[in-house]
């Protein structure tokens, strides 16, 4: 075998390996208003947990939240798009999981507001955090989870 062939042998043997078994980092984009620090910390919280962030400061966030399905009184401080799911707010991880393993037929997720001691925010948590359910055509938000 000479060393051209040789290389394409390797080649070939590269190209029919089985794929790694450790599954490819989940892209988010998260968009936040400039000024937002808490949000730079909650996507910090999320790239500790295996995703891949792309942070985006925007001035429209109302706006992004609002066309998402989130209602005005149900926005967090960011709106993150995922895997076809929207997840407004200082959402914990585990709940953004359990929303990716269920896949169930909503626009996405919210934690309202920026409460204390959820992910990416200071202070300690006083209870549980009551995530909503939201959809597109207008029904009224669910509890999704209490974490
Ligand atoms: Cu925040």
């Amino acid at each position: 075998m000479n060393r051209r062939n040789f290389c394409q042998a390797a080649m070939l043997a590269l190209t029919l390996l089985p794929l790694p078994a450790v599954a490819a980092p989940m892209r988010a984009t998260l968009y936040k208003n400039p000024q937002c620090s808490c949000c730079e910390g909650y996507a910090a919280y999320l790239r500790k947990n295996g995703f891949e962030v792309t942070v985006k400061a925007t001035n429209d966030l109302a706006e992004i939240s609002r066309k998402a399905g989130i209602p005005d009184d149900l926005q967090g401080c960011h709106t993150m798009f995922l895997d076809g799911y929207v997840v407004d707010g200082h959402v914990p991880v585990e709940v953004i999981r359990k929303l990716l393993s269920e896949r169930p037929a909503i626009a996405g997720i919210t934690l309202p507001g920026m409460p204390e001691g959820s992910p990416g925010m200071v202070g300690s948590k006083s209870g549980p955090f009551t995530i909503y359910a939201v959809t597109k055509d207008g029904a009224p938000p669910t509890i999704y989870a209490n974490e």
